[in-house]
């Protein structure tokens, strides 16, 4: 492909935004390829998903340049653009069923920070930072990135980061809980490998499930959720990995759970 590197091995599936020159902008070209990478992941049965950039950023977001996705004069429908592109992306990422990971190096702006936080794990450099720059250019968050940053933050420090489009530092973004972890520039492709590897080797099934859960949770009542809960865990009780894992706690052995 041509703007993305992808790769499905031992479970783990890899995809690296690669237009480094532009900073991993995303243009139509990358939608469609990534489109087509997180089909194939899905398809090659990936226990886990890991998103990065490479070059010095994770993503600038929108490329500016791409004439299909920016106006040039005319005016441009950008709900189409966003229909076809950024909310399919931020839907594929919330519904694959297993964990996926963005590492994060150097900056995420714009929909770079929000496809970012649309993953479910965000592990980033500490030198990395967040930056809400589409108020810079006229524009709201987008890409999930109103729903996500009130859930992640709380609504004022959502909006100071929204109105104001400041450069949040990554480790800042740890403490306020914007992300998982962030760790020193020279671990984090090695703290990314170990918890994709931990996590290809997970039970896939309770972890997609637990994905499902969690992110529907806002919609529901303590009480519907408690049958949500009820139902997902009835089904997961039927799992090989159920199994496994209650076989090997009794065995005092490790799991050998095959996603099943
Ligand atoms: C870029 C970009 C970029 C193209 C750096 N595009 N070339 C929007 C519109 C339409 C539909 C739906 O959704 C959206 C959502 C959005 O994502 S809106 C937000 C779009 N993103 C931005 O506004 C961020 C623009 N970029 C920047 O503010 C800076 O580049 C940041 C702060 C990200 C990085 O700054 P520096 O580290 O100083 O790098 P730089 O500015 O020198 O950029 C390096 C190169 O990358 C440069 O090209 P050049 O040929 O001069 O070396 C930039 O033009 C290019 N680049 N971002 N989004």
């Amino acid at each position: 492909m041509e703007t993305i590197l992808y790769s499905l091995a031992d479970g783990m599936a890899r995809i690296t935004l690669n237009r480094p020159d532009k900073l991993n902008a995303f243009n139509t070209a990358m939608h469609a390829d990534l489109r087509s990478a997180i089909t194939e992941a899905r398809r090659g049965g990936a226990r886990v998903l890991v998103l990065a950039g490479a070059g010095r950023a994770f993503s600038s977001g929108q490329d500016l340049g791409d004439r299909a996705a920016v106006p040039d004069g005319a005016p441009l429908d950008l709900g189409a653009t966003i229909d076809a592109t950024y909310n399919p992306l931020v839907r594929s990422l919330r519904e694959l069923p297993c964990p996926v990971i963005a590492a994060v190096h150097g900056v995420a702006a714009g929909a770079g920070a929000s496809v970012a936080l649309a993953c479910d794990l965000v592990i980033a450099a500490k030198s990395a930072s967040f930056i809400q720059a589409f108020s810079k250019i006229g524009l709201l968050p987008d890409s999930g990135g109103t729903w996500n940053l009130p859930r992640l933050v709380g609504t004022a420090r959502a909006l100071g980061l929204a109105l104001t489009g400041e450069r949040l530092g990554a480790e800042q973004a740890a403490a306020w809980g914007l992300i998982w972890r962030c760790v020193d520039d020279s671990e984090l492709a090695s703290t990314v490998d170990e918890l994709a590897r931990q996590l290809a080797a997970a039970p896939t099934r309770a972890l997609a499930s637990t994905k499902e859960a969690l992110y529907g949770s806002w919609q529901r009542t303590l009480s519907e959720q408690l049958d949500v809960e009820r139902d997902l865990q009835r089904e997961l009780g039927l799992s090989a990995d159920f199994r496994e894992g209650i076989a090997a706690f009794l065995e005092k052995r490790a799991p050998r759970f095959t996603g099943r």
